[in-house]
């Protein structure tokens, strides 16, 4: 493999879709997605609320203003009232997430304030997660397009959302909120098997195709969001919308729904849905087994050249195919 020089563009190079290469460029990938938005969707939960748009739309501003370079997060989120949310979930836990959410959300009660009574800060549950993981959170204002947030992974760089679901729903959300983010995906970002899955996700998708980026989307869809997986004999969760949604979650684990092994090329082009329970889940071995599996499917994807991160300088090397 020979690396590419910055300054030498190769013919294969100039279809390639723009991608960051640096830790920095993250602050271009801020393409938001209209879907559930407050202001523009008449179905939301907040719609008719304009104190919680004021809200949302001041967090807004803060999470599109934020840079890489400032590196502390000077948010505060929206106060809990919501204690019913945590207070659900972790009663079911126990019998319904896998190993890793649960020894996790232990140390967060004990080193970031997890609790039914507070929120935590964003840069403590940052710093946290760059201790265990290199992971670090980033704010973002809402759904970002597939291609900006997959890029984030491949830098260990999560975009999480700071508001918080409205009040008149406690226990869902059409979007990400900070309870789905805290809950279900920061537990299991600090684990490491899953954290380099999570991150090959995102470079398997740098300079992808538009038709690879939808394939890939879904595979997160199904492993990272909604994923199941095999302990002790037992299935248990670790998708973070399963672990942010008591009811999804139950159902998930009732036998109701239908569960075949988790193999990439599948699960990449299953059909999903994003307003009801998923009518299929996929089993994932271990967290190392369904990294060798996508770590082959990615090595399918037709790509010019390869990509390799290096952590010293949090900068993406791009390779020649030999
Ligand atoms: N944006 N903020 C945010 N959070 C997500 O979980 C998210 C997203 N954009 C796209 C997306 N997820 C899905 O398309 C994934 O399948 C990539
Ligand atoms: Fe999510």
């Amino acid at each position: 493999l020979k690396k590419v020089a910055d300054d030498v563009r190769t013919i294969a190079e100039e279809n390639v879709p723009w991608f960051p290469r640096k830790i920095w460029d993250l602050d271009k990938c801020n393409h938001l997605i209209t879907k559930y938005d407050p202001d523009l969707d008449h179905e939301h939960p907040g719609y008719n609320d304009p104190e919680y748009r004021k809200r949302r739309t001041a967090i807004s501003e803060l999470a599109f203003s934020y840079k890489h370079i400032y590196d502390v997060m000077l948010v505060t989120m929206m106060l809990l009232d919501r204690k019913e949310v945590y207070r659900t979930l972790s009663s079911i836990y126990p019998t319904h997430a896998c190993r890793q959410h649960l020894e996790n959300l232990q140390e967060l009660e004990k080193q970031c304030g997890y609790g039914e009574s507070s929120i935590p800060q964003l840069r403590d549950v940052s710093n946290f997660l760059r201790e265990r993981t290199g992971f670090q959170l980033r704010p973002v204002a809402g759904l970002l397009s597939a291609r900006d947030f997959l890029a984030s992974l491949a830098f260990r760089v999560f975009q999480c959302t700071q508001y918080i679901r409205h009040s008149s729903t406690p226990m869902h959300s059409p979007e990400p909120d900070c309870c789905h983010e805290l809950l279900g995906h920061v537990p299991m970002l600090a684990d490491k098997e899953f954290a380099q899955f999570s991150q090959e996700i995102g470079l398997a998708s740098l300079g992808a195709s538009d038709e690879d980026i939808e394939k890939l989307s879904t595979l997160y869809w199904f492993t990272v969001e909604f994923g199941l997986c095999k302990q002790n004999g037992a299935i248990k969760a670790f998708g973070a919308g399963l672990l942010s949604s008591y009811g999804e979650l139950v159902y998930a684990l009732s036998n109701e729904p239908e569960y075949r092994p988790f193999t990439p090329e599948e699960c990449a082009v299953q059909p999903y849905q994003d307003q009801t329970y998923q009518p299929v889940y996929f089993v994932s071995e271990s967290f190392e087994d369904a990294k060798m599996k996508l770590r082959q499917y990615s090595a399918t994807i037709r790509k010019a050249f390869s990509v390799r991160y290096d952590p010293f300088t949090c900068t993406v090397e791009v390779l020649d195919q030999p």
